[in-house]
């Protein structure tokens, strides 16, 4: 009964033409913002500074405080930029489908154009055409992390000073960045691919020089089990 007498309500001449109206508003208003959001030319977003207070987005660390290059992401789900404390809590997050899918825009520090222990927010780089080197020596703000780099040469050579392979932002996984925080954590390391810690020490990877700030992992030499 009830269902019969909503159904003709709606079908009555008058109240169909307002509801009718009403829809075709709401379609052209989500319609018309749809077609600036899904505009993903990257112009309109640039960069933005991350300032003294910002926290990361996946972590809650003070990003600032931090070593190593930083992330920010344009997202059609959130309003303002999303930053990241690290390019690997950056990928963490991008990785995450839901997130893949609503990306606009992604920035991370040019270490080639900046400094390691204080990136300049003015070195943000467009990161999906950005190289990377995964498996160095230098710490970022939750450990190993991805260096990111606007030109492969610049990736090339920070490899040779710091070791690592270059790779493509399409590259990263989350395999890859979960191999990363296991890998800096096992020093004795039975698989023996990742680290060569030994052989680091030996050819002076400056472990010891000017950059003492940068390297606080836990003293090396407390990891003979
Ligand atoms: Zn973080
Ligand atoms: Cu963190």
């Amino acid at each position: 009964m009830l269902e019969v007498k909503a159904v003709s309500m709606f079908s009555a001449g008058r109240v169909g033409r307002v509801l009718g109206l009403s829809m075709a508003l709401l379609l052209l208003a989500t319609t018309g913002a749809g077609c600036s959001e899904q505009s993903t030319t990257t112009e309109n977003l640039p960069p933005v500074a991350i300032d003294q207070g910002d926290e990361c987005h996946v972590c809650g660390m003070i990003i600032k405080r931090f070593p190593g290059p930083k992330g920010e992401v344009f997202s059609r789900h959130h309003e303002e930029a999303l930053k990241f404390c690290s390019t690997t809590d950056m990928f963490s997050y991008l990785l995450q489908p839901e997130a893949k899918a609503a990306v606009q825009q992604v920035y991370v520090h040019d270490m080639g154009a900046t400094d390691w222990q204080q990136p300049d927010d003015s070195a943000l780089i467009d990161a999906q055409s950005a190289w990377y080197v995964v498996g160095h020596s230098l710490q970022g703000a939750m450990g190993e992390t991805l260096a990111s780099f606007k030109t492969e040469a610049s990736a090339q050579k920070f490899a040779e000073e710091h070791g690592g392979r270059v790779i493509a932002y399409t590259d990263v996984t989350l395999e890859l960045l979960a191999n990363l925080n296991s890998g800096g954590m096992k020093m004795d390391s039975h698989n023996g691919d990742g680290m060569k810690m030994d052989s680091a020490s030996d050819d002076g990877m400056e472990m010891d020089s000017d950059s003492d700030e940068g390297m606080k992992m836990d003293s090396p030499s407390d990891h003979s089990m």
